[in-house]
């Protein structure tokens, strides 16, 4: 009785731990019986009242410099940027040395390390999208919310899509990756779920002036019909809401879509007007 109540304060003290533990409770839960699981009671509801939402948009529409202003404007949002630079510098399981750039390989040879590429990124995002909440978003009191950087559902519905239509991935790669995907986002349940998405819109052609002002090495070669492609994923998935989705609970999430055309990082009036519609959305969610 005594070891199972010091077991209890450590975990209650230890957010990290008490996130593992409910977090397993409640896929085992879920996997336990066919009934949804988005009501609880008991210790989850700390965990359940963190939302969960992720910026989404084309390459270079403004989604790091945006994720970057939510930080400083909400005590109780925390954001989980997109981890681009472990995709630059893959390091080798055993000596963790960086054995290559795999952004720059798909780029240079697509066809060749599309499918690789995707499988990474979306492993190393499924990662991201399982970090526990900080403790200070436990306790706050207002809607604590974490923000993603992209998410699992724009890796396979925007870019491995894309990459398939495009040829760069073959039919095989392609079931290959749906089932793994599938697979994946089934058994971690609740866990990768999101609770809203913002999508960051603006015309591919902005896009593209932002991409060149960036100058990211590896993105030297794309060209503005890639980005056109991107942004019509984004809009069959989002606006349209055309693309085939393949979870129930992924077609109920819902959008805010945000007009990135407008230079939002230079203009405090732009910014303030965005920062108000997404404290809105949050409080709807
Ligand atoms: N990217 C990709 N496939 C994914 C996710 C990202 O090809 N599933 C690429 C697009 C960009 C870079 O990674 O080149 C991320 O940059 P940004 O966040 O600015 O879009
Ligand atoms: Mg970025």
């Amino acid at each position: 009785k005594v070891k199972r109540h010091v077991l209890r304060t450590r975990q209650d003290e230890n957010p990290v731990l008490l996130y593992a533990t409910m977090a397993r409770r409640a896929t085992k839960r879920c996997l336990s019986s066919s009934a949804h699981c988005h009501s609880s009671t008991g210790p989850m509801d700390d965990i359940n009242r963190v939302k969960r939402v992720s910026i989404e948009g084309n390459i270079a529409v403004g989604k790091s410099t945006f994720a970057r202003l939510l930080q400083f404007a909400g005590q109780d949002w925390e954001v989980v940027p997109e981890p681009v630079g472990k995709w630059q510098s893959i390091e080798s399981g055993s000596s963790q040395q960086t054995v290559g750039n795999l952004l720059d390989m798909m780029y240079q040879d697509p066809q060749r390390w599309s499918y690789t590429f995707q499988t990474n990124s979306c492993m190393s995002r499924m990662r991201t999208q399982l970090q526990p909440p900080p403790a200070r978003l436990l306790r706050a009191e207002g809607v604590p919310v974490q923000v993603f950087e992209r998410s699992v559902y724009s890796d396979r519905y925007i870019f491995a899509l894309n990459m398939f239509e495009l040829g760069c991935i073959n039919s095989t790669e392609w079931a290959v990756y749906q089932d793994w995907h599938s697979f994946l986002v089934e058994q971690f349940g609740r866990q990768v779920e999101l609770e809203g998405i913002i999508y960051l819109r603006a015309p591919p052609q902005k896009c593209m002036e932002r991409l060149e002002r960036r100058g990211r090495e590896e993105e030297k070669g794309v060209q503005l019909d890639y980005l056109e492609k991107l942004h019509t994923q984004h809009e069959s998935w989002l606006i349209d809401k055309s693309t085939k989705l393949h979870f129930e609970q992924l077609t109920q999430v819902p959008v805010l879509v945000l007009d990135a055309s407008l230079e939002f990082e230079e203009d405090p009036e732009v910014r303030a007007k965005l920062i108000t519609q997404v404290k809105d959305f949050f409080s709807g969610l």
